[in-house]
């Protein structure tokens, strides 16, 4: 990979035009400075963390990092590791980590996330509840007021055994707010898009606010056919922030 170096500019200049990706890269580089020998790492998944993923994979390579162990949280970033050479393990053998690096849909001014547009919510939430410091990566665009309230997916994974009951269920629970349910489906063939894990994915659209965000998350856990949702609620301990002014970095 060709590493393009970024020039972040200060608050006293104007601002720099950088594409969306130039933004994330830049907010990924800016936590893989949290990375030190001898860590086990998170590996977060997405175009966002894939840049933090590169980045890591480049120090190993020219020996400024050494001894790191990484726990992919997808089998898409397994991938991606492998081919950079990165030592890999998982969370039998590593229940602690670290430090883990992975990107956001959403995030909230009190560093909630909404996660698993990108399909692998359960995997992320495995491994990033299990990490000593855990650094979202985004651009600008992913701040939100509420999480739920920009109009797009919050991600439910479920068991795909009945899952129109369990899609009927949550709409259900959240009508109040207005609340439409989607299964997930491939845009190539139209069929249900299947999680490295073989299950399905509920997208939640509300047109509401969803209010108590603890308590939506305990309603939509109590459903058996329900595995995981996409609420990362106060698990974030840093979170980088790339926009066209330079870089945020706020922690809890
Ligand atoms: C993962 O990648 C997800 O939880 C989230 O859905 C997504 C963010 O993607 P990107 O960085 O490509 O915007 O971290």
């Amino acid at each position: 990979t060709v590493d393009t170096p970024i020039t972040v500019p200060s608050p006293s200049l104007p601002p720099l035009i950088l594409t969306q990706d130039e933004l994330k890269k830049v907010a990924a580089y800016k936590a893989v400075e949290f990375v030190k020998s001898g860590m086990v790492l998170g590996l977060g998944t997405g175009s966002t963390a894939k840049h933090a993923v590169d980045k890591i994979g480049q120090l190993l390579r020219q020996g400024d990092l050494k001894d790191i162990v990484g726990i992919p949280t997808s089998k898409m970033t397994h991938e991606q590791a492998l081919s950079l050479g990165i030592p890999l393990s998982d969370l039998d053998s590593h229940p602690v980590l670290d430090l883990a690096i992975d990107g956001a849909d959403e995030v909230d001014p009190y560093m909630n996330l909404v996660k698993g547009r990108g399909g692998s919510l359960l995997r992320e939430k495995m491994i990033e509840g299990c990490c000593k410091k855990f650094v979202v990566v985004v651009d600008e665009s992913k701040l939100v007021k509420h999480l739920g309230g920009s109009g797009l997916a919050m991600p439910v994974e479920i068991v795909p055994f009945c899952w129109k009951f369990t899609a009927q269920r949550l709409q259900l629970l959240f009508n109040e707010v207005g609340c439409v349910a989607k299964l997930r489906t491939c845009s190539e063939n139209g069929q249900p898009f299947v999680t490295d894990n073989g299950n399905y994915i509920i997208d939640l659209y509300f047109e509401k606010d969803l209010g108590d965000l603890n308590a939506a998350s305990d309603a939509i856990l109590r459903n058996p056919g329900v595995v995981e949702h996409g609420m990362f609620l106060g698990m974030a301990t840093t979170v980088i922030i790339a926009g066209g002014r330079g870089v945020t970095v706020k922690n809890k």
